[in-house]
């Protein structure tokens, strides 16, 4: 995989050049997640790059974040795509006929992606108030103003997609988990079968030349057949459990979504909202016990649930490390703290680099280099790092921090990299990864 610039020098240059990269995908109005394959906003993208953004410039950090807020729905939904003007990305716009539904102005999907907004919301924060002066009052405002806007958004998750009271959000689409394609939803789509659906023409693979590291034509079809579904529906929320053919208990998702409540309780409380850090509070404990309750006592790992089968899901992903985000469970953390330095994760003797793959290293059917069904992903292993931070674990911490920087360091900014041999695969010059790559650094 050759690289014209490669291989970088020092940290110092790969610095600057995960800021170039995070430059030339900024429109303006938005770093778009990449530069070809996906011109537009993601929301998880967007909080992972504001927090990138905030290492260079504050102001342009929270912009960031108002944007995709600026696109939040009435129901407190935040859409997975806020799309630019370019054209080029499938399923775009049309697609998804979400004018009328949307807010007036606002072109975006109609379905969500893993909540990690107000973790990364305070990480910021904090960093510009460490630094003083006008960056701290920027983002101190930032935070007092929009404060509600994030509660909202955690209300309509935990009243639309967890009303249940089981602490576990259900996704209705694997995009909604960001990881499209693993082997967590493999039997929940083999049930999805495309009735009537709308001809398509995808456009990822003419950027992806490799189609192998995309997900397969026939999984395509799928998720534009639950597009479909849910757009018929007109992305009714009361709508969508009677309608749609894929529904998923995500454990991620509900990881992130407890440890956010959390962080937006302290975000609450510090900035002119603290009557409200008393509910935040329970709503964490919420999906900590709910994610806690999903362990399998046999192997340690996390699983998602199938809601229209009621199946465990057992393939072992990245998911199934959940608790190491969210747990107050101390046991449980140790079990999986050694579990992801075992031989099926990190600690398997073959890796390039000793950091957790999407899917276990051992799973009979691992594609390492397909997407989210084996190869390694350097924003995941960021927000788990911190997680694992943040719970103590200042070792592990360190050891994936040297990891991925080290990975890091054959300059392309890929989307994600093949486990055994390091290389970069998917889309080059990916917003998230050179922006967790300024993470590491600062
Ligand atoms: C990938 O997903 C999009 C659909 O949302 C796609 O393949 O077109 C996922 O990796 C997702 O997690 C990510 O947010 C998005 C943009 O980076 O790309």
């Amino acid at each position: 995989w050759p690289n014209p610039d490669a291989p970088l020098k020092d940290h110092a240059e790969l610095g600057d050049r995960a800021r170039a990269v995070l430059a030339a995908n900024d429109t303006g109005a938005m770093v778009t997640a990449a530069p070809n394959l996906y011109p537009h906003m993601w929301s998880w993208d967007a909080a992972f790059v504001a927090a990138g953004l905030s290492t260079i410039s504050v102001p342009r950090a929270l912009a960031e974040l108002a944007h995709l807020l600026g696109a939040q729905w009435e129901s407190g939904m935040i859409p997975h795509i806020v799309f630019s003007e370019a054209p080029g990305y499938f399923p775009g716009v049309d697609r998804w006929r979400t004018e009328g539904v949307s807010p007036p102005g606002v072109k975006s999907s109609g379905i969500c992606q893993p909540p990690v907004h107000a973790t990364l919301l305070r990480r910021i924060v904090e960093r510009a108030t460490a630094r003083g002066g006008e960056a701290a009052r920027l983002a101190e405002d930032f935070a007092r103003q929009s404060v509600p806007q994030w509660i909202r958004w955690h209300g309509w998750l935990r009243s639309a997609r967890a009303g249940d009271g089981s602490g576990l959000v259900t996704i209705y689409h694997g995009w909604e988990s960001g990881m499209d394609n693993s082997p967590r939803f493999d039997g929940p789509y083999s049930r999805v079968q495309p009735g009537d659906l709308e001809p398509f023409v995808r456009t990822d693979t003419r950027i992806v030349e490799d189609a192998s590291q995309r997900p397969s034509d026939e999984e395509y079809a799928r998720y534009l057949w639950l597009v479909q579904q849910m757009a018929d529906a007109a992305f009714d929320d009361a709508r969508l459990p009677g309608v749609v053919d894929f529904q998923v208990k995500d454990v991620f998702a509900s990881a992130a979504l407890a440890t956010a409540n959390e962080d937006l309780a302290v975000l609450a409380e510090r900035h002119g909202h603290a009557g409200e850090a008393p509910r935040l509070r329970e709503w964490a404990e919420e999906f900590r016990e709910g994610v806690d309750s999903t362990v399998d006592p046999e192997t340690g790992l996390a699983r998602d649930r199938d809601v229209l089968t009621g199946e465990w899901i057992d393939p072992p992903t990245i998911a199934g490390f959940a608790p190491l985000i969210s747990t107050a469970d101390r046991a449980l953390r140790e079990r999986q703290s050694a579990l992801i330095d075992g031989p099926d994760w990190t600690g398997d003797p073959r890796l390039a680099f000793p950091l957790p793959a999407s899917t276990s290293t051992t799973y009979g059917d691992l594609r390492p280099r397909q997407y989210w069904r084996g190869p390694v992903w350097p924003v995941m292993n960021w927000y788990l790092a911190t997680a694992l931070r943040r719970h103590g674990d200042e070792g592990r911490y360190a050891a994936w921090r040297q990891a991925s920087l080290a990975q890091l360091m054959e300059g392309h900014f890929g989307e994600y990299y093949e486990p055994f041999t390091g290389e970069p695969l998917g889309s080059w010059n990916q917003s998230w990864t050179a922006a967790v790559a300024l993470e590491w650094l600062d």
